[in-house]
């Protein structure tokens, strides 16, 4: 397991393309014993030169809107076109089997099976509104590994796009035609945010259908403000189960990118976005320190008992625990 390799095996492994040392890696970094993190942040601190080079994308819609099915179809099609692509899904269903070997990986099967392509489900446990809490770490470690493209899927929509949009270079909204008052549903955050957004499942009966809802969704976002100073958002449609749109899509991406690159707002965006890591890594520092400190798991739990009783407020016993941690 994981705790069996030295950071310096773990680091050669990755440089070598040693897939076996990237899953154990990104098993180290989503552990939450402290040896483990200690052991983690230094294999990311001597891989950091490695990393930064690959386009980060993100996918982000409503559970079922065809996130996995777009992410295989895309990431065999840029396969097929030399590049080495890594997935990093949140599995839900790994919460209930307490693995995370199936879920989506069997429904990227194509893709799994590609030598150029890494697939790492990441379980539920410790997801903030959507991304995984190790999710920026599996990035930079993927990077590290040589993958040329990072693709992040979220859980559904909501708080998670914002995160995930603090995660990667580009995000794509799904969206799904005929699903009554299109743009109810979808709120405005998301619609702004987004760099490239998709109505996927244009296929069969539905290709009409899609192709309204993106004459819809153009109007719409041409309301709002750009995601990116200088880029307007393309609204396209695709079908990831019959393959088509998927060059499009990947335009788009790259047109994105440049737009970025050439403004030097990648530069900028990406340096935010160390500092919401730094942010929230002070922040989970503090945290483990407070309730690693003597007495407090005790004053916690005393609290709760004295609050449930309704012996104390809650502010009271706040107080309490303020006043032993700082004994
Ligand atoms: N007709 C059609 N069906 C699709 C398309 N893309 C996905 N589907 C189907 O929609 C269903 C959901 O697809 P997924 O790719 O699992 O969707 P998802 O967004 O990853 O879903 P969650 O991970 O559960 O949020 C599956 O039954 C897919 O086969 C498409 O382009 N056309
Ligand atoms: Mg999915």
């Amino acid at each position: 397991m994981a705790a069996g390799s030295s950071v310096a095996e773990l680091k050669d492994g990755i440089l070598s393309g040693d897939r076996g040392a990237l899953s154990r890696a990104i098993t180290l970094a989503e552990s939450s014993r402290p040896e483990d993190q200690t052991k983690a942040q230094e294999l990311i601190a001597e891989l950091l030169p490695k990393t930064g080079g690959s386009a980060r994308v993100g996918l982000t819609g409503v559970p079922g809107a065809g996130k996995s099915t777009t992410i295989e179809a895309l990431g065999l099609w840029l396969v097929e076109r030399g590049k080495k692509v890594a997935v990093l899904t949140i599995d839900p269903s790994s919460a209930r089997t307490g693995g995370s070997i199936l879920g989506d990986k069997t429904r990227m099967q194509n893709l799994s099976v590609s030598e150029d392509a890494y697939i790492r489900p990441s379980p539920t446990g410790g997801v903030l509104g959507g991304v995984a809490r190790r999710t920026r770490e599996a990035i930079l470690l993927c990077e590290a590994a040589g993958y040329d493209v990072v693709l992040v899927e979220s859980v559904g929509v909501g708080q998670s796009e914002s995160e995930l949009a603090d995660l990667v270079d580009t995000l794509c909204l799904l969206l799904v035609p005929g699903t009554g008052d299109e743009l109810q549903g979808i709120k405005r955050g998301i619609m702004e945010t987004a760099d490239v957004v998709v109505v996927n499942k244009a296929d069969g009966e539905r290709v009409n259908l899609a192709k309204r809802a993106r004459g819809d969704f153009r109007q719409a976002i041409h309301m709002l403000p750009p995601s990116t100073p200088g880029w307007e958002t393309p609204v396209l449609t695709a079908s990831a189960l019959e393959g088509t749109g998927l060059a499009e899509i990947w335009d788009a991406v790259e047109g994105h990118r440049e737009v970025l690159a050439e403004s030097g707002l990648l530069d900028e965006r990406r340096s935010h976005q160390k500092r919401v890591w730094l942010d929230s890594m002070i922040e989970e520092a503090a945290l483990r320190s407070f309730f690693d400190r003597a007495g407090v798991a005790e004053a916690v739990e005393s609290a709760r008992v004295a609050v449930e009783a309704g012996e104390k407020t809650v502010p009271e016993a706040v107080l309490d625990i303020l006043g032993a941690a700082g004994r």
